[in-house]
């Protein structure tokens, strides 16, 4: 990819009829030349960085006058990227952010790939790499608490400590290479400091780590099936726990056929529900393939709530979805939450299986919205696993960011480990785990590393 071009393209998401304002973004060298030919400021403002003229974008040959605008110029270095900037802020709407686009295209613009506006800002010492990945997951947010993580890795609190980390042991090795080279000038390594030093920075590595599940939780959020018996209560759930009347609702089990599905937050994770058809045998072709359904819904679920009815109890048909349940999930990782719903009728303890001893319980009445609070605080409990303590932080690491991490953490328990062993074993390990850590804010980086983080992001971005 070529990195010196001046590159366009439509900044703001865009719908037919949607948006009030949208902005085509010039990157580059050329950005101003291309604004000159196209930009008719009215009356005397004069063309300077960081102002904000107004006027009327007009086809450069025909003076037709295509929309009419505000125009931003930020000159190099003093932009998003550090390149020449301009942004005109067109009228919403398809038609004319396509179209002063397209100008732009013909006048000597590229079209810029995914994320190529962040990458130049990356590229040009403007942000580093954690600072560019949070942008992307800003701009992907379902949750104000998912927001909130990306701004605080934004403003570099992520990239600060690991930058910290990552000079602390460039320092270390310096100190032992020098000992390799010129041991007999040297006063002997204080074996002590440097141990601690190592120490504090795997420390500060596994704080940082545990900080992944909160932010994959956050970022991805979590998709809960709702599964079990028709007519026990499922869809009343659904509808509860989204005060709303998604699903249809009717006392003739077999009512839900298709999978609804909702989506909520609870406590900042962004959540799908998927209420499901109820599970049973049945000759009905439509309620089969619902049936069907289910069962690729609770596969492909994070957390599966069995509901079954209090009034009724445990029954063999509810022991034979359980199975079927744990069977689709094969890998033990998915955990269940029994709900006993219609807990508001006349009830008995019900008689349940032993391996619901160590699971999670939950009473609701669903009818009645009764429950919900103690469902939810389950629901934390079962995809937090204990880590939520030491999510204290501000920031949460991405998947890519804890793979750095891991391979940083394992170098240095090996120099840990290597303490007794002559010092040139060290520098290996050592070396490792700095270059892990440069991968994280990417000062060492390669480019297709980078391409694949980059590619990832929205056109505009
Ligand atoms: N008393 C009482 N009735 C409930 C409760 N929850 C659901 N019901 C009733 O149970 C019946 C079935 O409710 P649904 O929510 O449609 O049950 P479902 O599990 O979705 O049923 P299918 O879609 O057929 O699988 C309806 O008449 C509900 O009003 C509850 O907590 N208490
Ligand atoms: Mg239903």
């Amino acid at each position: 990819m070529n990195h010196h071009d001046t590159i366009a393209a439509i900044a703001t998401a865009i719908a037919p009829e949607q948006g009030s304002v949208g902005i085509v973004r010039l990157s580059g060298s050329k950005s101003e030349v291309i604004a000159r030919s196209l930009f008719h400021n009215s009356n005397n403002q004069i063309w300077e960085t960081h102002r904000i003229l107004y006027g009327y974008i007009k086809h450069p040959v025909t003076k037709e006058v295509i929309d009419e605008s505000l125009m931003l110029i930020m000159k190099a270095p003093r932009s998003f990227t550090r390149e020449d900037v301009i942004e005109f802020h067109c009228h919403g709407g398809i038609m004319p952010v396509q179209r002063v686009l397209n100008l732009c295209l013909e006048q000597g613009a590229r079209l810029a790939e995914a994320g190529e506006f962040s990458l130049r800002a990356f590229l040009n010492g403007r942000i580093d790499l954690t600072q560019a990945e949070s942008i992307q997951e800003l701009v992907g947010a379902k949750s104000p608490q998912a927001a909130q993580t990306a701004i605080a890795s934004l403003q570099g609190k992520l990239a600060h400590p690991i930058r910290q980390m990552r000079a602390k042991c460039v320092d270390i090795l310096a100190e032992i290479e020098a000992r390799i080279d010129f041991d007999d000038d040297l006063v002997p390594l204080n074996l002590d400091n440097l141990l601690r030093d190592l120490q504090e920075v795997t420390d500060q590595a596994h704080t940082l780590m545990a900080t992944a599940d909160r932010g994959q939780l956050l970022r991805s959020g979590l998709k809960i099936a709702i599964a079990g018996r028709p007519n026990v209560g499922k869809s009343s759930l659904l509808n509860a726990w989204s005060q709303t009347d998604r699903a249809i609702v009717t006392d003739l089990p077999g009512t839900t056929r298709d999978v609804v599905d909702s989506q909520l937050i609870v406590s900042g994770i962004p959540v799908t529900v998927l209420d499901t058809a109820g599970i049973r045998a049945t000759e009905d072709i439509v309620e089969k393939i619902g049936v069907e359904r289910s069962l690729i819904s609770v596969k492909s679920a994070d957390l599966v709530l069995l509901v079954i009815d209090a009034q009724i109890g445990w029954t063999d048909q509810d022991q034979e979805i359980y199975e079927l349940i744990t069977d689709l999930k094969t890998d033990g990782d998915h955990p269940i939450i029994l709900v006993i719903n219609k807990m508001d009728l006349p009830t008995y303890p019900p008689i349940l299986p032993s391996v619901f001893e160590k699971k999670p319980i939950v009473y609701t009445a669903a009818a009645l919205a009764q429950g919900i609070d103690q469902l939810e605080l389950a629901i934390l409990n079962s995809v937090h696993q204990g880590s939520i303590s030491s999510a204290n932080l501000e920031v949460a690491i991405n998947q890519r960011q804890k793979a750095s991490l891991l391979t940083a953490v394992q170098a240095l328990e090996r120099v840990l480990g290597a303490i007794a062993l002559p010092l040139d074993f060290w520098t290996i390990d050592l070396r490792e785990a700095i270059h892990a850590l440069g991968q994280i804010t990417g000062e060492e980086i390669t480019e297709s590393v980078l391409d694949t983080i980059f590619s990832k992001f929205c056109i505009g971005k």
